[in-house]
């Protein structure tokens, strides 16, 4: 039996509708949210996906702006910009696309984020924060992975999953996600002895390496949910890291690339900057 297939752009949309209730709500109280995108250098995908981010802001009735910066920018006038957007109360959410470009620094400019504006969840207080169970902002993607999966229907609690990838964006917080939710979680990398055997053990599979198609038919049990994280461009064309033809004959469902956990990336940034603005 065919799986079904996992329709992320229509979630999304779901998502994206009642949050444009609330925030309607919190506007009529003056508590409008806001979202400062920072997109530095001119990385083609990085600005198709601003492009995505601004466009969800302007659905639901969220303020945005858009940093555009040369990706000559000093560290030092980035860190000012991040130092003014921790400091305006019409911001509620600051989101610095990555990649930087060369001779910036990933890790200081994460860390002069204000971990409450931190609606990207990568500040350490919120990678710690989720990792002990308090309150947090998780990062957009695993969110997404995660609010897909319980939106399904499927069960969490008492089973197996399996994360493939130990990306600090994707892998270790969906690991740490699914945890939380009482599964029984196996992180896969490159080093791994015999991934296909732990992949094959997996009820749900997160795959998250950015190779394209790598998972093959073979490697999934009879039945299980596939969630394909990848996006990789292969001949002009978006393809995931799901060998999505032949995995779909045997999981009970999967995610499509594109279609899938993308465009719920974007809807966990948007409920992100909400819960951001409802609480501080
Ligand atoms: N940096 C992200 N860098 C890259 N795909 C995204 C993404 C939407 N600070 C920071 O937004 O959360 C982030 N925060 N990321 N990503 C990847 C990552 C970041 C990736 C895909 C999509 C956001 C998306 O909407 C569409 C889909 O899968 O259906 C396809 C869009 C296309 O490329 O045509």
């Amino acid at each position: 039996m065919a799986a079904e297939i996992i329709n992320g752009k229509q979630i999304a949309a779901q998502i994206r509708s009642e949050l444009k209730e609330q925030v309607e709500r919190m506007a009529a109280q003056g508590r409008r949210p806001g979202l400062a995108v920072v997109l530095v250098g001119d990385n083609p995908a990085s600005a198709v996906y601003v492009r995505q981010k601004k466009k969800a802001c302007h659905e639901i009735g969220i303020y945005s702006e858009e940093h555009k910066l040369p990706g000559t920018i000093t560290q030092g006038e980035l860190l000012a910009l991040i130092d003014r957007l921790n400091a305006d109360p019409k911001i509620h959410g600051i989101l610095v696309q990555l990649p930087l470009p060369d001779g910036l620094d990933e890790e200081e400019v994460i860390n002069r984020i204000n971990p409450k504006k931190d609606v990207d969840g990568f500040h350490p207080t919120n990678v710690g924060r989720l990792s002990i169970g308090l309150p947090a902002y998780v990062p957009c993607t695993p969110a997404g992975v995660l609010e897909l999966v319980k939106r399904t229907g499927v069960a969490i609690a008492g089973k197996k999953v399996v994360v493939l990838g130990r990306s600090n964006i994707v892998g270790k917080p969906a690991a740490m996600l699914f945890l939380r939710e009482n599964a029984t979680v196996t992180v896969c990398h490159s080093r791994t002895v015999n991934v296909q055997q732990e992949c094959a053990q997996a009820d749900i599979l997160v795959v998250a390496v950015g190779r394209p198609k790598l998972v093959k038919k073979y490697w999934v049990k009879p039945g299980a949910v596939v969630i394909d994280v990848g996006i990789n461009r292969v001949d002009g064309k978006i393809v995931g890291d799901v060998d999505f033809e032949e995995v779909q004959e045997v999981a009970s469902a999967i995610t499509p690339v594109p279609g899938g956990v993308g465009p719920m990336t974007i809807a966990m940034l948007m409920k992100n900057t909400v819960s951001s603005a409802a609480e501080n």
